[in-house]
């Protein structure tokens, strides 16, 4: 389903109407893919809308745009505070917001300093991000053909567009194999990630994550989870190198993301993941995980701000 169009975007200090949200054909980005952005949620929870983890994605597109040397014409603060201020324009009860900072019309050639820094925020209704029964059921991901950036290629800590052609021949290959999503494995053959999650395996009671050298974006969803297994469940949990055939041993995997929130995995290249069901551990993360996204239950962790106060 297209994404419905809302009303207003926030360009480059302005509020524009959806359908004038314009660039130039020959910006910097669409040649040489010089854009980084964020993805966050905003929930409908009984004390109204509530933004997850605000801060945090503002501060990763801050530390994003670090590194391909972008300077953002506003203080985080402020950002955020745009953000907010999308939602209310566009009397949103629940978003998906999507801020971008990229390099716009200035001169065409690989140099990106002489393009201006321009800043974009948009939000739109997205729901469950792998397909309605994913959640519940767990989706079937395939091992993709296609390897992530090596480490000194394209930053991986960076959520930058150019990431995502390698993404979109991850998820591409996994769609037309018949699966929901691939998972990619890093230039020395370890796991990776998906092409827009991170990955979570459990077996004989240990979780294991990739280590942050192995291609992977810090995933914030990756983070809170981290925070329910080791201080609610009480779980240990190794971040390291994680072989593939480990895909196929483990009595659970889920991926983590924004969009696609906690999503088991039912099988890997055909091969059930355990029972080939939600296993319990995923079902614990997963429930304690919304409750508090939703919130059902005390934000313990002051993850949520409030759009309206
Ligand atoms: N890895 C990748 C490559 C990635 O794109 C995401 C988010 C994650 C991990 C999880 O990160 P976090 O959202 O901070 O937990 N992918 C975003 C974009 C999806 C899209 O199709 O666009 C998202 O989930 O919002």
């Amino acid at each position: 389903m297209p994404v419905k169009p809302t009303e207003w975007i926030w360009m480059n200090g302005e509020f524009v109407r959806w359908e004038e949200a314009k660039i130039h054909v020959l910006s910097h980005v669409i040649h040489y893919g010089s854009s980084v952005f964020e993805g966050i949620r905003c929930y409908e929870t009984p004390k109204g809308p509530m933004v997850l983890r605000l801060q945090d994605h503002i501060k990763r597109l801050y530390h994003s745009a670090k590194v391909y040397r972008m300077e953002i014409p506003y203080s985080l603060e402020d950002y955020c505070e745009i953000c907010l201020e999308v939602i209310r324009r566009n009397k949103m009860q629940r978003c998906y917001i999507r801020p971008v900072v990229y390099r716009g019309y200035g001169d065409v050639g690989v140099n990106p300093l002489p393009c201006p820094v321009e800043t974009v925020v948009a939000v739109w209704d997205w729901g469950a991000y792998l397909g309605p029964e994913a959640l519940a059921r767990g989706v079937d991901v395939c091992v993709s053909s296609w390897n992530r950036p090596s480490p000194n290629s394209l930053p991986a800590m960076a959520k930058c567009a150019a990431n995502y052609m390698n993404g979109q021949l991850i998820k591409m290959e996994a769609i037309i194999g018949g699966f929901a999503e691939g998972i990619a494995l890093d230039v020395n053959g370890y796991v990776s990630e998906g092409s827009g999650e991170n990955i979570f395996l459990v077996r004989n009671g240990t979780v294991y994550t990739p280590s942050l050298g192995h291609s992977v974006l810090p995933g914030i969803t990756r983070d809170g989870v981290l925070t329910i297994l080791t201080k609610e469940l009480k779980m240990e949990v190794r971040h390291q190198a994680v072989p593939r055939e480990m895909l196929y041993l483990a009595d659970e995997i889920f991926f983590t993301g924004t969009a696609a929130e906690i999503t088991p995995i039912a099988s890997v290249d055909k091969i059930p993941v355990g029972q080939g069901r939600r296993g319990p551990v995923t079902e614990k993360v997963q429930s304690r995980y919304l409750e508090i996204v939703q919130g059902k239950a005390e934000d313990i962790y002051g993850w949520l701000t409030p759009v309206y106060r």
